[in-house]
Parts: C-alpha cells; structure tokens; sequence
C-alpha cells in the first residue's frame, strides 16, 4: 500500500476524549474518567454480545455453571459489567439502570463523586436470540453540589443532560456520543486495536428522507393524528419507505445516518407510551437535536424538557429529520394538539 494511503492520524475515543478536556480549562478531568470506565463497559458487553451463541449465552440458556448457578441471561451480564464500571471509576454517585427497580448506589470508592448514569445496558435484547443489533443507550447528568443522589434528584429533564449517547453491536460496534450544545460523534470498533475509532465526525441528519420507522401492529391502538400522519406518509405523491427493526438503537442509528423518522407513540394500550425517558428517549433526543434533527413526545413537546415522574417513567416519541418530525407536529396542530 503506498503510504499516502495510510491514515496515520487516528483519533481513538481516548485521544478525543483528552481533547476534548483541554477545551475546558474547568475540567478536572473526572469526566474523562467517567467516559473511559463507558468506553470500558461498551467494549466488555459487545465482548459478551459478540460470543453469546458460542457460549450458550443466548436467552435464558436455562443450563448451570459449574457451581450450579443459574446462567445468566446477556442482559443480567451486560448489567453487572455497567455496574461494575461505573462503581471502580470512583466518579459516578448513582446509576439508574432499566433492568434495576431501584437506584443503584455508585459512590463506596468516592462519596464525593458528582456524576449520576442512566443506562438500558443492553436495549433490544429481545431481538438477541434472531441475531438482531442491540445496544447500549445513556445519558450522564452531573449532580449539585452535596447531593444525595436520591430518586427525586435524578427526575431531570434532557437539556440537564451534560453527555448521551449510544452503542450498536451490529455488524461491526458503533459508539454515538454527544456532548451538551455540541456535535454528535460516531466511533467504530477497531477490534484488533481494541480502540473505539472516530469515523463520523460531526454527524449531521438529512433535513427530510422519506422512510419511516413504527411499529403499525399498534395501529388498531392509535389515536387520530397518528393514524393520519401515516397514512399522510403512504399516500404520498412518492410514498414512504417502511423500515422497522424492532430495536431502538438499530432503528436510531439508521434514521441518524439515513433521515427519516422513527416513532413509538403514546396510544390507547400504552398510554404514556413505551420507551422509556431516562435511559431511552432523553438521551436519543439530545443525539438528535445535536445532529440538526428534532425530538417530540406525543403532546408535541420537546422530549428534552420533558421531566420524569420516577426513574422508570414512559413516553411516547417522534424522532427523527427535521422536516419529517415537523410534519407530525403540522398535522396535531390541525387535531389541536401542540406543545
Ligand atoms: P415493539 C425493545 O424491546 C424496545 O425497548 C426498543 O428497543 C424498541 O424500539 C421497542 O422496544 C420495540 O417495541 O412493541 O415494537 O416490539
């Protein structure tokens, strides 16, 4: 290969991390740390992910080990390395995990500790046994002062977000990272350097792209505004591409890349919708909006100043392009609904 083809100027996620800690002359480098024991759980849970089938670790595989416990199912084990993480970073107070009921306390190394994690350490996981891209979605808050990290402390709204992103453990692994009021990042796995290496530098959506993404098995379930905005969609003068996975961060990652818009709405069976704010819709809303598109919940508010009534709570949400999710807003608007 001749030499002007080799890139020798990689930006590993550790060398953009560094970077970005000389931006802020405040920093104390603690969120460096915090992203670094992030970087270490995504690479250990795509490890598991990538080995699940070999090892028997697909679903509940209902064998034991060899002291008699019971294997443990992918999402339990990418739980534990999260905790485990965040726990020996010594910087993390609190976690809030999908597949825990209660807070997770963070803080036994550093009682100071300021930063407060929320995570769906492996989002999807359903799909995992059909070979389906799950992934990792979080949203880092940074707690007052003295704080407790008490469940009322973390019901923050997204624009309290200071980093968010998500993992694919597809064909290859994808990092999607943003900062507050900043660009949005993709990061693949470079497994033979075991770095995370930007390939997407500054992503910015499509403004419109006519594909769209929701599950139409609700449809019997939906109210009156969504049942016109895709029809809108099919009885276009070009009708709309349908393309739904089924997994939140496959479905996010390709509308990011692609354009369009994804959507699980609040409807008559779930009527404070699905997703959930904390650990899904918050953090895919501010991934969003920092790549120029827009976020909504199903009352046309945006998702970023939506607060949720306890760690778990739901929402329904459109996600997507610009002018896609402008359309959704267009049509409440004429059914009186509008933020
Ligand atoms: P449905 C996966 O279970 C998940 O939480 C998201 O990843 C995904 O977008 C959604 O639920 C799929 O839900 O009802 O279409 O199967």
């Amino acid at each position: 290969v001749g030499h002007e083809q080799v890139n020798t100027n990689i930006v590993t996620l550790t060398r953009f991390l560094t970077e970005e800690q000389t931006k802020h002359k405040e920093a104390t480098g603690d969120f460096t740390l915090l992203c670094h024991a992030l970087q270490f759980s995504f690479k250990s849970i795509a490890y598991y992910i990538r080995r699940a089938s070999l090892i028997n670790l697909g679903g509940l595989a209902g064998s034991v080990n060899e002291t008699g416990d019971d294997q443990k199912k992918l999402d339990v084990i990418g739980n534990d390395l999260f905790i485990a993480a965040m726990k020996s970073s010594g910087r993390v107070k609190v976690l809030v995990s999908e597949e825990e009921e209660e807070l997770i306390p963070c803080d036994q190394l550093n009682p100071n500790a300021r930063y407060a994690v929320a995570c769906d350490p492996i989002d999807g996981s359903s799909n995992l046994d059909a070979g389906v891209s799950v992934g990792t979605i979080f949203g880092v808050f940074k707690l007052a002062e003295g704080s407790k990290g008490t469940k009322q402390e973390l019901l923050l709204p997204g624009t309290e977000l200071v980093a968010a992103g998500f993992t694919m453990y597809g064909a290859s692994t994808q990092l999607v990272l943003t900062m507050k009021d900043g660009p949005v990042n993709g990061f693949t796995m470079d497994t033979s350097l075991g770095e995370f290496i930007l390939t997407h530098p500054d992503m910015k959506m499509p403004k419109k792209r006519s594909i769209y993404s929701c599950n139409e098995g609700n449809s019997k379930y939906w109210h009156e505004p969504v049942l016109e905005w895709v029809d809108s969609l099919k009885q276009a003068e070009k009708p709309y591409s349908a393309r739904y996975i089924g997994s939140m961060v496959a479905d996010a990652y390709r509308t990011l890349l692609y354009g369009g818009i994804f959507a699980y709405p609040a409807d008559k069976k779930s009527p404070k919708g699905k997703l959930r704010i904390l650990y899904e819709c918050a953090p895919m809303a501010m991934v969003f909006e920092n790549a120029g598109g827009q976020a909504i919940d199903s009352n046309m508010r945006r998702m970023v100043e939506v607060v949720p009534e306890s760690i778990h709570d739901r929402s329904g949400i459109f996600l997507g392009s610009y002018d896609e999710v402008q359309k959704v807003i267009e049509i409440h608007k004429k059914h009186g609904i509008s933020a």
